[in-house]
This record gives C-alpha cells, structure tokens and sequence, in this order.
C-alpha cells in the first residue's frame, strides 16, 4: 500500500473490513496482532498518514480526517472486543472456582491429650490450689536415690532384677518418684510442701493391672508438727476433689520402708457407692494410694533432724487413679495407641 495513492471511498469500505475482522477475532491474541498491523508504529494507518503528503493542498484536510476516523473507529472496536473476551474470561474463572457450601467438610484427624495427662493435670491442680509445689528428677537414678536413701534394704525383693530394671555402671531406671523427694530434701531445708510427679519403671510382665512404665505422683509434707491428721485432711480433701463430694476414706494399716507409721488408703467404690460390686470386689472399697509419716531412717539420709521435724508422705499410680475415674478395666489400653480408646476421653 505504501506509495499508493487512495481514495476516500477505499477507506470506507477498509473501515468496514476491518471492523468485520475484529468482531470475528477469536482470542485477545488475535485482536493484539489486529491491533500491531493496523494502529502499530509500522501499522497501515500510520502509513496511510505518510501518504497525505501525495494529496492536493485541498484533499489533504479531508483525507486526514477521515484516516483519524478510521484510527479512532479501530481504536474503539479492539477495546470493546477485548472487554468481551476479558469479561467472558472471569465468568468462565468464577464459574470453575465455585464451590457447593452444601458438600460435607473434610474431617480432620485432631490428636488429644492423653488419658494419662488429663489425670495427672487434675490431681496436679488439686494439691497445687492446696499450696503444694510441683519437683520432677531423673527417671535414671543410682541405686541411692531409689534404694538406700530411702531406707529400702539390699535383700528387699523391689531390689531384685526381676524387680528393677538395671542399666550399666550401678544405675537403675527409678522405680518410683521418691528419688525426686530424696533430692529435694538434701537441697532445701524444711519447712517443704510439694508433689514429684512422672515416669516410674518396673520390670513386671504386662498384664490388666501391671505395665513395665506407669506414673506416679508422690507428695511430700515436712515442718515442725506435722502429724497423721494433717496426712488424712490433705488425702480427704483430694479424694473428694477427684472422685466426688460423696467419697468416704478408709485408712489401713500397712508397711513401707520409708513411712511408719504407714497405711494403704481406699476410698468408697464409686460405682456401688460402698455396697459392693463387681468393681470393688463386693467389699465396697477400692484402694487408690499408700501414705504414711517419713520414716526417721530417710530423715536421717538427707540430714534433716527427725527431733525437730515431722512430715508426712504419700504415692499414687496415675494409671489406676484414671482406671477408677474414667471406668477402664485393663491397664494396657493406655498403652495401645489405639485411636477408638483415646477418642472416649
Ligand atoms: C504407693 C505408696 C508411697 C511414699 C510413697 C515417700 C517418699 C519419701 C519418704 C517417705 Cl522421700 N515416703 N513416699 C510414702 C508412702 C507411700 O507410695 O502405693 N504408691 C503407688
């Protein structure tokens, strides 16, 4: 076309032609290759517009008026067009992202907190708000802390490696928290008011009432006057706080090493409510911890002065204060991991 002379009817009859083209372009790519050929820089009205130059003084005005037409006339129909494949766009967009509200949700597999834990959290709290403080220890201990410390003879069955787990090098996995106890007295003078919750081992085969792991939470009371009253207050108010308002406590006289006097603590089944069932063995009383005053003997290995002080110690298995609470007949479940177990609490 370059060079070419034209006329006014030529471009009246492009304009036609071309706007035919742009409203039959298939894709915003073709109307940007419309656009470059006509309104580009090397585009046909730019060329169009070189060529006035080969008009008469008198068409010139005429022709270039009507070249600007035809620009704006392209310039108008490639946006229109182009709106209509952008908007045609997002409906097609908004159309694939809907999403049915009504569809059921995914369900989640949410972990829990553990049996165990919840028990421990609530007996923790109970003797927290009664102004005990919380101690823990190594769950590898030597055979002191464990044993000798705590007045537990060399030819005392728990001492048998049938008993205790033996590590290498003279230590054991502890067999109860009183090593935490032990360690706390030799470290603070009295008066001493805390709880040593955690892990204990023993090397028994499993079975509905025994797991080689379970915890404990032992408690440990020491100042001047502390006497057998003040263990059965504290051990009435926890129960009650535990197990119910309603509970009844029985003490039984026992023996421990490290306690004298010492008793074995039951409360009123919980199930019967004391007139005897399945679950407290027709006796209506089931037993939930052992207690008793601190033995001189262990007073003597931390060097506190049994003239001066007294105080007042107890231990419970979490596992069997759980098993009561929440209705669980075999220890073992804890243990099992299966999810249809865990999923109840
Ligand atoms: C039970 C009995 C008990 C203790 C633990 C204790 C600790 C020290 C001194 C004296 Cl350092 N006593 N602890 C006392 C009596 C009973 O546990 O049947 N536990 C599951």
């Amino acid at each position: 076309m370059s060079g070419n002379a034209f006329s006014l009817k030529d471009i009246g009859d492009i304009q036609n032609d071309v706007l035919d083209e742009i409203s039959q372009a298939g894709s915003l790519q073709v109307l940007e290759e419309l656009r470059v050929r006509w309104l580009g820089r090397k585009g046909i009205v730019q060329d169009y517009l070189k060529n006035l130059g080969t008009l008469s003084k008198e068409e010139r005005p005429v022709a270039g008026k009507v070249i600007n037409e035809l620009k704006d006339a392209v310039k108008t129909a490639l946006e229109v067009s182009a709106n209509g494949f952008q908007a045609s766009e997002t409906i097609r967009r908004l159309n694939d992202e809907k999403i049915d509200i009504t569809l059921p949700g995914v369900r989640r597999n949410f972990g829990r907190i553990h049996p165990i834990t919840k028990a421990m959290a609530s007996i923790l709290e109970i003797f927290i708000e009664l102004g005990f403080s919380v101690k823990e220890g190594p769950e590898i201990e030597t055979e002191y802390y464990n044993f000798e410390a705590l007045n537990i003879p060399e030819n005392h069955p728990a001492r048998d490696m049938q008993d205790t787990f033996y590590v290498n090098g003279g230590w054991v996995l502890r067999t109860h928290t009183s090593p935490i106890q032990i360690r706390v007295m030799e470290n603070n003078p009295p008066p001493l008011r805390f709880i040593a919750p955690g892990k204990a081992f023993r090397s028994d085969p499993p079975d509905a009432s025994h797991t080689p792991m379970f915890h404990q939470v032992e408690g440990l009371f020491v100042d001047e006057g502390v006497h057998f009253g003040h263990l059965k207050y504290i051990l009435d108010v926890f129960a009650k706080k535990m197990f119910g308002e309603k509970v009844r406590l029985r003490f039984r006289p026992s023996f421990f090493p490290f306690t004298e006097p010492s008793a074995e603590v039951d409360i009123s089944c919980i199930i019967c409510k004391g007139k005897g069932c399945r679950v407290c063995s027709r006796t209506g009383w089931l037993e939930i911890l052992g207690a008793g005053m601190v033995d001189p003997e262990v007073f003597k290995a931390v060097d506190i002065d049994s003239e001066r002080y007294t105080g007042f110690a107890f231990g419970m298995g979490i596992e069997r204060i759980a098993m009561l609470k929440y209705g669980i007949n075999d220890i073992r479940l804890f243990f099992e991991n299966d999810k249809r177990f865990l999923d109840q609490f």
